[in-house]
Order: C-alpha cells, then structure tokens, then sequence
C-alpha cells in the first residue's frame, strides 16, 4: 500500500490488470476468476462447466448437497447400544459426544489459527472494466444494467449535493457511499421487492434502486414534516415500510438478531423471500453480529448477511479489527456458507446476491458475503480521513478501483451506454436533485409535539415536564430554533 499515486491512474489500472494478487486492505487477496464460490471450494472439486456463463444456482446447490450436513446431538441409549455391540473399524475411528460423532486421533495436534492461502476473492470484471473470460456470472439484462449503471451515478451525485450542504450548514450529518456504490445498488438489483432490507447506514443505493425519490432522501436528511422518521432521526437515517427497507438505526449490529428473527418469521410463513443485513467491518465485532449468526444458522433461517468489508470503522483499520482472514471465514464457524467477492465490481455482486437468494430461499439457510472494498470517503462529515490514512492511498482507490467507472466500461463496451446519455443523466439528475433540496428546505418542521408521540400510549409525567419545558425555551429564545417550528 506503499507508493499509492506516483503514477496515472490508467497505468495503475493496467499494472493491476495483470496482476493475479489484487491489494485490499488487510492483504493481498488471490482473485477467483471462475465461480469463485467457498462453499465451492467445499464440495471437494471445481465447477466442472468451467465455459458455463450463467450460473444456475440450483443447479449449484444439487452439486453442493454432500457438504450439507447438521451434526446431530447423539442420543444417550443409541451410544449405549453402540458401545454394547460396536465392533466395525469404522467405530473404533470414532466417539460419540453430544453433538455428533467425531473421529479421534493420538497425535497432538492443535488447528491453525489461519489456513495457508486467503479465501479467494470472487470477480468477473477486470479493473478496466472487461469480462474475464470463462467466468460464471449471473447475466444482468440490459434494462437492469443501465438502470444500476443510472443509479450508480445517481448515487454519487447526491452523496455530493448533500456532502455540501451539509458543509454549507443547511443540513446538519451527511455520510456518503463513495466508492462502494457497486454493493448496494447491485445486491438491491439480484433482490426481490419482498425481500427485506435491514440496513447499517451506507446503503442508501438499496432505497434508490426501490424507486425512494430524491424528494424522499431529502425530506429526511432536512428533517421536515415530510419526513416519515418525523424529523427526529440525524440525517440519513432513511427507512421505508414501503419499500420493505427498515429504519437505519444508529447502533451498530443491532439489526443482525433482528435479521434472524425475522427471516425465521419469513420460514415459518412459508414465503418465497429472504432477509438481507447488510454490517460493516467494524460492526462484525460486536456481539450482535455473532448472535445474529449463531441465530440464524441454528435455526436455519433464510438471511443474508452482507457485510461490506471496506477496510475501515471511522480510523479503526481492518489490522486492527481481526486477526481472521477476514470476515468470510468466520461464516465456517457458525455453520454458514459463506463467498467472498470484489465489491467494486458490480457483475460479481450481482451474481453472487442472486445464486445467495436462490440457495437462501430453496435450501432454508443463512449464508454470508463479505464484499471486500474501500470507503473512499471520510466515514461521515464529522470525521477527517487524512489524520489517520494517506491521501494518496484515497486517490489510488477513487482513481484506479473506481466501481461506477468500471462498471460503465463495461456497458459501455457492449454498446447499452453512451456519452450522450452520460451527460444527459448528469444535467437531469443535478437538477432534479436541487430541486428536491430547495422543496425540502422550503417544508415546515414537524410540530413540536410529535418529538414526544409514537412511543408511549401514554406519555409519562417525566415525559410531560420534558415536553413543557421545551415549549418554554422555544419561546424564550425563538432565534435559537427555525422560525418554522409550531410551539
Ligand atoms: C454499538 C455501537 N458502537 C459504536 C458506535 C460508533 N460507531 C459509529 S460508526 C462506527 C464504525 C463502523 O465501521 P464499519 O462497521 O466498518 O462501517 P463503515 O462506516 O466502514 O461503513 C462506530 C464505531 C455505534 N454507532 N454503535
Ligand atoms: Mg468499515
């Protein structure tokens, strides 16, 4: 990660390209040009058509069935029996524990706490934005990819627009996606509308690809009555019953065991869709993430659990996060089938959502992705980046790995994209978005009273004093708070 941007970002792109090692942070990952798949890796073989271009999970889950298997907790009087009458070479190999049957060895030997090669990283789109060739992928029809194409942009226009607004003190947070717009907008593209999003904060490209309007994105980042969190979220703390999106709530992981829980209610209603938790690196250290695993795999609920690993939670780096092989292989321990995938490429996300959906929802399980990627951008407006990492290694990322430039390459190339829409996408979006923040700017407040509805039937006496005495320092001191707040 040394000697980031001495050179253009197109003779980065291209050294890159013929390198088999790509750098993310963490390490040098070996990047899987074929299926790419670790529950592949399991099955104790490659995917035999290694020419097949488009996957057919099922067909993949058929291929998978002999590592599918549930250690059963062994039954006392049957380890009995079995100790009575056991004289095979096969049981003198084994012993019976609560849990399942395991095989036992004299030599002393502990695991290693790290296998000797990564897991590979799964991509199907070079840097530059060409097709590897002989790669599985899932094909994305040409409406869906300049529709993930238009959002990507769309996306990137407005983490700009409200970034400086923000600066400017008309709204008071913003975070953007930069350089991870690829994760969510292609993952919400494999997905299902039924399917149920329960977000961390970086995924507003889910929203966008829902048809969440810029007025929406606006409304809530400015607080006003249109607002569905009625003002009294921070910005960006979008959620959408609509559009089956749950609110974005501050702490972090909390959405993982409610992501079980849910997807288990999906099981037990016999629907056709799954749950989708997206988490950061930095959020697979907290307790919730592994309680909402454990959850999930036991009780085999069908829920993705997608985290985006972009090397950094706020000036935390990933060295310092884990010590695994990153988060892929933490899926293994509980059970979970798991894939890691380059998360700036749009096609391998696309894919790998889509054969996780099929298996997820056909087979009754959990399974896990890790995106690896970077956040280009300071975590939020209240951070400053450059106090704990290069610029360079910044401009290296927005510059050679961009995602958005690499998948416009490549719809581009195959004749579904021009300069002329390019630009026409750019004017039109632009406008429309300032427009939406004049219009939200412009909305009054909600009343004062909603601060204190919504949670109790009846509100409580502290809760009364807190309302009254707000009401009197409003009044008191009316150049303190927007004029258009009705006390
Ligand atoms: C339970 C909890 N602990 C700490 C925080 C403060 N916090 C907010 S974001 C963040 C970093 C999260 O990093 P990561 O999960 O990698 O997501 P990223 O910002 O990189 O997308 C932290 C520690 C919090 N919001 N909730
Ligand atoms: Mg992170």
């Amino acid at each position: 990660m040394a000697n980031w941007l001495r050179i253009s970002s197109r003779t980065v792109a291209n050294h890159i390209k013929k390198r088999m090692n790509k750098e993310f942070m963490g390490g040098a990952v070996h990047v899987n040009q074929s299926s790419g798949l670790w529950w592949g890796l399991n099955r104790g073989g490659p995917v035999s058509d290694r020419n097949r271009r488009h996957m057919d999970p099922l067909a993949w889950n058929r291929a998978t069935l002999l590592c599918v298997q549930r250690f059963k907790t062994t039954l006392a009087e049957k380890q009995h029996d079995s100790f009575l009458s056991s004289d095979s070479d096969d049981d003198n190999q084994s012993v019976d524990f609560p849990g399942g049957k395991v095989s036992y060895t004299s030599e002393m030997s502990f695991i290693s706490e790290s296998s000797q090669t990564r897991v590979p990283c799964y991509r199907v789109l070079e840097d530059d934005g060409d097709l590897i060739s002989d790669c599985d992928f899932q094909q994305v029809s040409k409406e869906d990819a300049v529709k993930m194409y238009s959002n990507m942009v769309t996306l990137q226009i407005m983490d700009n627009i409200f970034y400086e607004a923000q600066r400017q003190g008309r709204i008071s947070f913003y975070l953007t996606s930069a350089g991870e717009e690829a994760i969510s907008i292609a993952s919400a593209a494999a997905l299902s509308e039924q399917d149920i999003i329960l977000p961390q904060y970086r995924e507003p490209g889910v929203l966008l690809w829902r048809g969440f309007t810029l007025q929406e994105f606006a409304d809530q980042c400015f607080g006003n009555k249109a607002d569905y969190g009625k003002g009294r979220q921070m910005p960006i703390h979008y959620g959408s019953k609509k559009h089956n999106f749950f609110t974005i709530s501050s702490p972090i992981a909390t959405q993982l065991p409610q992501a079980a829980g849910i997807a288990y209610s999906l099981k037990m209603d016999n629907k056709k869709a799954c749950v989708v938790s997206y988490i950061g690196d930095g959020g697979t250290s907290e307790g919730d993430f592994h309680a909402g695993l454990n959850f999930a795999a036991v009780m085999e609920a069908p829920v993705i659990f997608f985290c985006r690993n972009n090397g950094w939670a706020i000036s935390t780096n990933v060295s310092e996060q884990f010590r695994s092989d990153g988060i892929v292989v933490k899926g293994r321990a509980y059970g979970i089938r798991s894939i890691r995938v380059d998360g700036n490429d749009a096609l391998a996300v696309y894919s790998a959502v889509s054969a996780a959906r099929e298996m997820a929802i056909n087979e009754q399980r959990p399974i896990l992705i890790e995106a690896l990627t970077y956040r280009v951008g300071h975590h939020s407006t209240s951070d400053d980046s450059t106090k704990y990492r290069q610029l360079d290694e910044i401009v290296y990322w927005k510059k050679a790995r961009n995602p958005v430039n690499r998948f416009r390459n490549w719809v581009q190339n195959i004749g579904w994209w021009s300069e002329q829409q390019e630009a026409q996408l750019r004017n039109s979006v632009r406008k429309q978005l300032l427009e939406a923040i004049q219009v939200a700017e412009k909305t009054e407040k909600p009343p004062l009273s909603e601060l204190f509805t919504d949670v109790y039937d009846h509100p409580p006496s502290n809760l009364e004093e807190q309302e009254k005495h707000l009401r009197e320092t409003v009044t008191r001191h009316p150049k303190d708070y927007p004029s258009d707040i009705s006390v």
